[in-house]
């Protein structure tokens, strides 16, 4: 709720839609989850209205010659490979509340009807364009963005784009032209009064250099008998409309574009979190609010851009074909393993090289040898188990009021956690967040380490500090974990939930949702949900797969 007594409009995360070209990979599966955390993080902390959209962009020359490689009407490879995507992000657990698709009719007629505003406008004219195609990236480059190379697949001598590599073919034609140049300084302006607008600042700092450089107008149609799928430009059937400016719009036609005049207020648009890829920066940071601007509908609050996925060190990429199968990866690891090493590791400023050992070292170290080894000590420990510490936390058998100091420092320590936490998340940073909450794992452990409940407990019967003690060590590592576990649900959720579980936490709402990661907040916890003990059921973190 806005502090006026206005109800806020849902916060609004949105992915990039991916093409159908081929299939998805880990870079993909990566972006998903970086908007999903961040939905789901809004959710735990009270955004139970949060909305997080994916999808796909199926038209352009990149689908159209998938298609016809592969012996299939453009609409029906389309059709199958969305699937794969819509698998991809039901499988990672995604929370999206919709999937779109650039070739559903509504979306059509919201970019139609964009064109024509634009045109309606002044921003659209005619013209004769000359340059450098390339269909992988869907974009054209001036003749100083190009070089002579050779493919490094055939060896072949082509002209690529300096910036991608990507090949790319010389073209003159007549097409629409959009008057991005007429906007340098608006988006210049933007950039200097929303230094957050594109996120992290290295991605922000050379937006503003590649803009403050100057701004060719864009070319945002094809002739028909070059690209045929795509959505007609209105009132000319010769030419179909660039897929960029399609695909952008999707964020809105989702948000109910176009807007009922005067109730563009009841929209979840703007979105406050456009999460991209480092190779999409200029579509998104550059193209995206200059059309907004044109036609001055509220632009995005951040773009928060992560840098990529590398197999080799060099960028994992349907085209190349150093993939990952995100598939295999989470049938192999299961899906929190996988999505909790993606989260630690993936980065946003800089790349990180995929490394299958490095998902079983993290499930070793961190998941199975930090927090299962945590929760099998909590709850299974000899002398010490959950329900007999939560008897004890709420029989109130504590006898004086002296806490031993590691006691005091453990519960300080925790008090200071969510907060942590939420400030990486306020910053958009998952991997820091849950660096944060991975803290208190270690933390806790080593706290279990230097205590020793299991001798406290020998001494608890007849010695009333022993007993003290071991009352305030159990009560601590039981706390840690319900804490870690309500912190660790937007990262893996399926975990998280047999964890608080285990613990005993109620299902409900207020009790696992982020007012009750604080210290003491939940008096009620502690009679098992779930079976507890060995084997896979009773297992938070069991063997791996791959070494059974
Ligand atoms: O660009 N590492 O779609 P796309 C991390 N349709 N993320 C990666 C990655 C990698 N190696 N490779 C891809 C398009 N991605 C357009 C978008 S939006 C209006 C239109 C992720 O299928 C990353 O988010 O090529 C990147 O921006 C996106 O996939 C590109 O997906």
């Amino acid at each position: 709720e806005a502090k006026s007594g206005v109800k806020s409009k849902p916060y609004y995360v949105t992915t990039p839609i991916f093409y159908v070209n081929a299939a998805p990979h880990i870079g993909h599966l990566y972006t998903i989850l970086i908007a999903d955390i961040l939905k789901r993080w809004q959710v735990l902390i009270g955004n139970g209205d949060a909305k997080l959209l994916t999808g796909t962009d199926e038209h352009g020359m990149k689908i159209q010659q998938a298609a016809l490689q592969n012996g299939l009407e453009p609409q029906a490879l389309c059709d199958r490979n969305c699937e794969t995507f819509k698998i991809l992000a039901r499988e990672a657990n995604a929370s999206h509340d919709h999937f779109i698709r650039t070739t559903d009719s509504a979306h059509k007629a919201a970019v139609q009807f964009f064109w024509e505003n634009l045109n309606h406008r002044g921003y659209i004219y005619e013209g004769k364009h000359e340059g450098w195609y390339s269909v992988s990236d869907e974009t054209f480059y001036p003749a100083s963005a190009v070089h002579s190379t050779l493919d490094p697949a055939t060896g072949r001598k082509m002209m690529a784009s300096i910036e991608t590599g990507k090949e790319v073919k010389f073209s003159q034609e007549t097409n629409y032209h959009f008057k991005l140049s007429a906007f340098q300084d608006r988006l210049l302006e933007h950039y200097h009064k929303n230094p957050n607008f594109v996120r992290p600042k290295v991605y922000m700092d050379s937006i503003v250099q590649n803009v403050a450089s100057g701004l060719q107008d864009l070319s945002i149609s094809r002739p028909v008998d070059r690209l045929s799928w795509g959505i007609p430009v209105p009132g000319d059937t010769t030419q179909t409309i660039y897929v960029w400016l399609d695909a952008l719009v999707n964020y809105i036609t989702y948000a109910g574009y176009p807007f009922t005049p005067g109730r563009e207020q009841e929209s979840i648009w703007p979105a406050d979190v456009q999460v991209v890829g480092k190779d999409i920066t200029r579509f998104h940071c550059i193209y995206w609010p200059a059309f907004l601007m044109a036609l001055d509908l509220p632009l995005p609050r951040t773009i928060l851009t992560h840098a990529h996925w590398t197999m080799n060190h060099s960028k994992m990429s349907k085209s190349t074909g150093n993939v990952v199968n995100p598939m295999f990866a989470m049938a192999r690891y299961g899906v929190d393993p996988m999505r909790f090493y993606l989260a630690m590791n993936g980065g946003l400023a800089s790349d990180t090289d995929y490394d299958n050992s490095y998902i079983v070292r993290d499930y070793k170290n961190i998941l199975q040898g930090g927090l299962g080894n945590l929760c099998s000590r909590v709850m299974r420990g000899k002398g010490w188990n959950v329900r007999e510490s939560v008897a004890r936390m709420t029989g109130g058998q504590r006898s004086g009021n002296a806490k031993d100091p590691s006691e005091i420092e453990h519960k300080e320590f925790l008090e200071k956690v969510p907060a942590l936490v939420s400030n990486q998340m306020d910053e958009l940073n998952p991997r820091r967040a849950l660096e944060e909450v991975v803290k208190i794992i270690d933390q806790t452990n080593r706290y279990v380490q230097s205590t020793g409940p299991w001798n406290l407990a020998k001494d608890a019967a007849t010695n009333p500090i022993a007993h003290d003690r071991l009352v305030g060590v159990i009560f601590n590592a039981t706390e840690s974990l319900r804490i870690a576990g309500i912190l660790l649900q937007p990262f893996m959720p399926e975990k998280a939930k047999k964890l608080l579980d285990m613990l005993g936490v109620e299902e409900d709402l207020s009790k696992r949702s982020y007012a009750a990661a604080k210290y003491g907040a939940d008096p009620d916890y502690g009679t098992p949900r779930v079976p507890l003990g060995k084997g896979q059921a009773g297992t938070l973190f069991p063997p791996l797969l791959s070494e059974e």
